[in-house]
C-alpha cells in the first residue's frame, strides 16, 4: 500500500507541474476579468492564451539570485569588460554605423554607449533569452509573490504590445524576467520607448538592429541624457567625511562643490562646475577602493538597470570599445587597463 501511495503522489506531482493550468486559478480568473473590463480584450482569447502559458520552475530559480548583489566591482567588471565583448562591440559598431550615427544626431547619445548597452545586455544580440515571454511573465505574475504586482503589470503590457503591434504573444522570446531583444526591453519599456528607427512600419527590437539602436538611444534621451555631458569622473578622497556618503543612493543628492568641501577631488583636467549634481561611489577592486563621482548621464544609465556596478560596467565597456576603435592603445581615462591581468 505504501508503495502505491508514493507512486500515486509522484504521478500527481508530475501531472501538477507539467500541466498546471493557470486559467483555472481564481486569482488568474480575477486578473482576466480585470483585463476584459479595463482593456476590452476578448475573454475567450485571453483564456486560450493563459491556458497556453506554462509555469517554468527554472524562471523561479533564476529570479531568486540576482548577480549584482553578490559580486564585487572587479568581479563584475571582468565579466563585462573582456576581449570578446570589446571586439564584438567594434564589429557591431562597424556593421551598424549608419544607425548609430543617426541615433547620435537625433538623440544625442554617442555610439559607444548604445553599443555598450547592447553588448552588456545581450552580447550584441547573441544572447537575447530563450524563454517564451508569455511563460516568464505568467509564471512570475502568479507564482512569485514578492513581485507579483510588477509582473502582472508587465504581462498586461505584453498583451497590449502584442495587440498594438499585431504580434502573437506566444511567439515572443526573452529573458527569464521578460526582457526582449537586443536591448532587453521589458514590455512596458517597449511600449514607452521602442521606436521604428528604420521607418519600415514595425518596431522590431528582436531582429532589426536599427530599431534596437534607436530604441536604446531614445530610452536614454527620454530619461534625461545630456548630449556631450560627462558620465562619471575618477575621484580621490582625503579625510573621513566623504566616505559615509558613498553608495548611499543612485540619485544625485550632492553637488560637485559640496563633495569637494568634504575632501572629494575629481581629476585636474575636469572642467565640471561646482553646482553640478553628483553622487559619490566607492568601487571595491583587488587593490582596494576606487572613488568615482557619478553625474547625470551615469544616473541615466542606472535607469536601464538600477545598479551602480551595471552603470560603471557600461561606461567602462563603452570607453574600452571607443579606445580600441580609435586605436588609442593603452591610454585610459576610465581606469580600465585592457592589458591588466584578470582577477584571481
Ligand atoms: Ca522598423
Amino acid at each position: 500500500m505504501r508503495k502505491v501511495s508514493v507512486l500515486g503522489m509522484t504521478t500527481l506531482l508530475l501531472f501538477g507541474s507539467a500541466c498546471a493550468d493557470y486559467s483555472e486559478r481564481a486569482d488568474v480568473q480575477a486578473y482576466i476579468d480585470e483585463l476584459v473590463e479595463q482593456h476590452d480584450f476578448e475573454r475567450e482569447e485571453l483564456v486560450a492564451l493563459i491556458e497556453d502559458a506554462e509555469r517554468q520552475q527554472r524562471i523561479l530559480e533564476l529570479i531568486a539570485r540576482p548577480a549584482e548583489r553578490t559580486l564585487k566591482w572587479h568581479e563584475y567588471r571582468d565579466i563585462f569588460i573582456e576581449e570578446d565583448r570589446i571586439n564584438q562591440g567594434l564589429t557591431f559598431w562597424g556593421e551598424n554605423q549608419a544607425a548609430l550615427d543617426a541615433a547620435h544626431r537625433q538623440y544625442g547619445v554617442p555610439p559607444e554607449y548604445v553599443v555598450a548597452i547592447i553588448g552588456a545586455e545581450t552580447r550584441y544580440g547573441r544572447i537575447t533569452g530563450r524563454f517564451r515571454v508569455l511563460d516568464a511573465l505568467t509564471t512570475l505574475a502568479f507564482d512569485y509573490p514578492p513581485r507579483s504586482k510588477f509582473f502582472r503589470s508587465e504581462l498586461t503590457e505584453l498583451l497590449l504590445l502584442a495587440r498594438e503591434e499585431n504580434i502573437n504573444p506566444r511567439s515572443l522570446k526573452g529573458s527569464y524576467a521578460g526582457a526582449m531583444g537586443y536591448g532587453q526591453f521589458i514590455p512596458s519599456s517597449f511600449r514607452a520607448y521602442a521606436v521604428d528607427f528604420d521607418t519600415d512600419g514595425q518596431r522590431d527590437i528582436w531582429e532589426n538592429t536599427a530599431d534596437a539602436i534607436g530604441s536604446v538611444a531614445n530610452y536614454f534621451s527620454r530619461h534625461g541624457w545630456q548630449s556631450g555631458g560627462d558620465v562619471v569622473l575618477r575621484a580621490s578622497v582625503t579625510g573621513e567625511d566623504a566616505d559615509p556618503l558613498a553608495n548611499k543612493s543612485l540619485s544625485l543628492n550632492h553637488s560637485v562643490g559640496e563633495l569637494a568641501s568634504l575632501g572629494v577631488r575629481v581629476g585636474e583636467n575636469e572642467t565640471v562646475s561646482a553646482d553640478t549634481k553628483a553622487a559619490l561611489f566607492r568601487m571595491e577592486t583587488e587593490d582596494g577602493a576606487e572613488y568615482w563621482v557619478g553625474l547625470k548621464n551615469f544616473y541615466v544609465i542606472t535607469r536601464y538597470n538600477h545598479s551602480r556596478l551595471y552603470a560603471m560596467a557600461v561606461h567602462q565597456l563603452s570607453q574600452a570599445i571607443l579606445e580600441r576603435r580609435e586605436g588609442v592603445g593603452d591610454s585610459n581615462d576610465a581606469g580600465f587597463d585592457p592589458n591588466a591581468a584578470p582577477a584571481a
